[in-house]
């Protein structure tokens, strides 16, 4: 670890504001001082990175590529300080030389490279393994635009660039000299070479550089550095080409936007070009550095594991499959069965529409090489496997068929493990998404419930229960997730519990004064329930109902009822630019808060805030002020949730059906300490006869409710009021929110009484807390170590 004193520090740090802007730190502005502060900590841990490096090489460590799409990193100048044991020193230093650090922190961009939850697990895992002193490597794209940047123009979303790069990116270092070319299109043949042997030819191929940007992930103080790697397109520098300005620009675009679907691809070249630049720079550099320590390529596995996080990177299979036999000369045989060995494989969906398929045209005329490859592996499959199963079951889950390559088959079949992100994700993938495949395979398929980090949504997001923490829990929280079991002995003391309440009420205080300050929105955070829905917008995720419930509170106001809490209903949703319902979902949303925000009325009995441009600072400032952690989507849709995690472990109480990961919370926690209402998945998938209209007509209470949507009660919503209201009634309410609507309403209604009772209610945020533990991100990546990659690690998590 650093070893670093204040002095030493300032002193350091001057020089560098020197060195880079020819300046005296009080002329510097911050985010001069940001670039000056990130590059002196890479300078702190290149060493480590350099002996990390070194130690996996020399000693054949095994490594583990975890290849992604999407990556959430988050700001990162918090997590490295913290996890280098600089925070101390810094802050004292800054804080010695007059600065602000606060807005130092502040001007560090969020890189917006994922859409959500799936992006910010694979940047946990990397967080959590560096902890753990494993061996894994992220493997991502570089976009030069990340996710778009979410304003509210008149209620409406507007979605402008995200220009993350734009001052450059302190923690990356360019690496030129690992580079390497990726292939798209042309034609091919297979020829046999002067040996005879079966090798392709290419003509017409359009060749683009795939160059690596490498940034340390450092682990909590220990001396392991990792590395996250993200490619970026260029035009190869081969000095006999020339190209033109077209071409320039169809090379640059491949990195230039990340999607911005958290769900649905449907068809798209660029996407598909992205996916085979991201497997094929990614498998290529693998096998090279593979090939600088070791001879032959058949004991690969024995040091490299290549996980596929969720479709997108599939095509890894085909392209190492490529490598091996092309260029290594294996036979297929032989290549297939290191291939599998290699490979692993994460789903994160339910829904039908985010299960990735690619046309076959499309597949054959971009990667045609791949494209042999994946016939040849389905012509096999089918072989292996039609005497046994039958050629029905074989064609419903073969990776060929209807004219469309099925990427989650693809994936399935050329890996040794497949697991979900949750218990009942599993199970359902088990029995019906991928049931053909599991029948034929069910050795390959395994559980790993989802993580988050506690170092930052604990240690960083909330100093004040940090401290607390610190002063009363016994044992060692901060490297061993579990010893924050330690809370629950204090779950019936009334002056640990009065503790809590004030860690809460402080940073109530603080999201209170951050909500003024930036939406100049008045809350009252010491008597207000904050009731907090975070996540992308997605009609499954059912913000409507949670929607649907404020209107309640306000007609209940209107009628001259007072609420017997008052509530702060927090969102934070960015919603896909294409995504049509889900955007006039947030206009309504923004709609209905500006009537209840600016009625007499109302005075300070309710307030609705829309946080625009959630992302992951956002989240850093929300979720150690919640109250209620809303976790509603209609079950058997979402495939776990990472924000239940989280808000949890800042003691909030779970509102929430019985659905991904909040099953196992509830199990954790037990029925008392958690509010659970609506439909069972299996109740759900039982229940084929729904009419909403039926459940609409029979119930006065929420035809009022509802009406509200269409009847002027929320102005400015003409056609998105009249939408959403047919989509809950002419197009019978997809996913279920009037069938759950009226356990949903009684739910809010006992987090009200429960709340009412302080000692009652911090006891189960207590609990809560205590029971967190269980969901870190250290014991979640330690079995995806021990029984998938079969890395080695520290011990002492568990
Ligand atoms: C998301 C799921 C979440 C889950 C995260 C991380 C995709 C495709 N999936 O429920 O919707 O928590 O993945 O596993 O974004």
């Amino acid at each position: 670890m650093a070893q670093l004193t204040v002095n030493e520090f300032k002193e350091q740090f001057k020089n560098m504001i020197l060195r880079l802007y020819a300046e005296d730190v009080t002329d510097s502005d911050a985010h001069q001082q940001f670039t000056a502060l990130a590059i002196l900590l890479r300078e702190q841990y290149a060493p480590n990175l350099k002996e990390t490096r070194q130690h996996y090489e020399n000693d054949r460590v095994k490594e583990a590529y975890y290849f992604a799409i999407e990556f959430l990193p988050g700001r990162m100048l918090q997590t490295t300080m913290l996890n280098l044991g600089l925070t101390d020193t810094i802050t004292t230093g800054l804080m010695d030389m007059g600065l602000d650090v606060e807005k130092i922190i502040d001007a560090e961009p969020d890189p917006g490279l994922g859409n959500g939850g799936l992006g910010r697990l694979g940047s946990e895992f990397l967080d959590s393994a560096a902890a753990l002193h494993m061996a894994l490597n992220g493997n991502g794209i570089r976009y030069q635009y990340g996710l778009f940047r979410q304003m509210f123009d008149n209620g409406f979303q507007v979605e402008m660039p995200d220009d993350w790069l734009r001052n450059g990116n302190s923690w990356e270092v360019r690496r030129e000299n690992r580079a390497c070319l990726v292939r798209f299109g042309g034609n091919v043949w297979m020829a046999p070479d002067a040996f005879g042997r079966l090798v392709p030819h290419y003509e017409n191929t359009t060749d683009v550089l795939a160059v690596p940007y490498d940034t340390g992930i450092v682990g909590y103080l220990n001396h392991t550095v990792n590395t996250f790697r993200l490619w970026s397109a260029e035009l190869p520098t081969d000095p006999s080409k020339t190209y033109n300005l077209q071409q320039k620009e169809d090379v640059n675009e491949i990195t230039e936007i990340l999607y911005p679907d958290d769900s649905n691809y449907a068809g798209r070249l660029l996407r598909l070009k992205q996916e085979y630049f991201l497997v094929s720079a990614g498998v290529q550099s693998i096998v090279r550095h593979y090939r600088k320590h070791h001879r032959n390529l058949n004991h690969m596995d024995a040091t490299v594991a290549i996980h596929i996080n969720d479709t997108h990177p599939a095509m890894a299979i085909p392209e190492l499959m490529r490598i091996l036999m092309d260029e290594e000369f294996m036979s297929w045989d032989q290549a297939w069965a290191l291939t599998t060995k290699v490979m692993s494989y994460t789903n994160h969906t339910l829904l039908a529409e985010s299960l990735e398929t690619w046309p076959v045209d499309m597949v054959a005329q971009t990667v045609p090489r791949i494209y042999q490859i994946i016939q040849e592996i389905d012509r096999r499959f089918r072989g292996l496997q039609i005497p046994v199963y039958g050629e029905e079951r074989v064609n419903r889950c073969a990776p060929l068929g209807d004219g469309v390559v099925r990427m989650a088959y693809l994936a399935v079949i050329g890996s040794h493990s497949v697991n979900g992100v949750a218990k009942l994700h599993t199970e359902l993938l088990e029995s019906s998404v991928l049931k053909d495949l599991y029948r034929i395979f069910p050795e390959k398929f395994n559980n790993k419930t989802n993580g988050v980090t506690m170092r930052r949504w604990i240690q960083i997001a909330n100093p004040p229960l940090t401290k607390l923490l610190d002063t009363e829990v016994k044992g060692d929280w901060k490297h061993r997730p579990l010893d924050i079991i330690g809370v629950q002995s204090f779950a019936k003391d009334p002056t640990f519990l009065k503790k809590l309440q004030e860690v809460k009420a402080k940073n109530k205080r603080s999201l209170a004064k951050k909500i003024r300050e930036k939406l100049d929105i008045s809350v009252d955070p010491d008597h207000a329930i904050f009731d907090v829905q975070i996540k992308r917008l997605h009609a499954y995720k059912r913000q409507l109902l949670h929607a649907l419930y404020i209107i309640d509170e306000y007609q209940q106001i209107k009628a001259g009822q007072k609420l017997a809490v008052p509530r702060v209903h927090i969102f934070g949703a960015k919603a896909a630019p294409s995504y049509y319902y889900a955007k006039e979902i947030i206009k309504m949303i923004n709609e209905l808060a500006k009537v209840i925000n600016h009625d007499p009325d109302v005075g300070d009995q309710l307030r609705v805030i829309f946080v625009p441009n959630y992302g992951v600072s956002e989240a850093e400032e929300i979720i150690p002020a919640a109250d209620v952690s809303e976790q509603i989507s209609l079950a058997g849709k979402e495939a776990s949730g990472t924000s239940n995690m989280k808000l949890m472990a800042n003691g909030a109480i779970t509102l929430a059906t019985m659905d991904g990961a909040n099953i196992e919370i509830a199990d954790a926690v037990g029925q008392d300490n958690i509010v659970i209402f609506g439909m069972t998945a299996t109740e759900v998938a039982a229940y084929t006869n729904y009419s909403s209209q039926a459940i609409y007509d029979g119930d006065k209470h929420l035809q009022k409710v509802v009406n509200a949507l269409v009847d002027g009660t929320i102005p400015n919503i003409d056609r998105e009021g009249r939408d959403i209201y047919n989509s809950l009634l002419q197009y019978n309410d997809e996913y279920y929110v009037l069938a759950d609507y009226e356990s949903y309403a009684k739910a809010q209604d006992k987090i009200t009484t429960l709340y009412q009772d302080p000692q009652a209610w911090y006891q189960m945020a207590a609990i809560n807390i205590a029971k967190s533990g269980q969901f870190s991100s250290d014991l979640t990546i330690a079995r995806y170590g021990d029984d998938i990659w079969h890395l080695t690690r520290d011990q002492f998590v568990n």
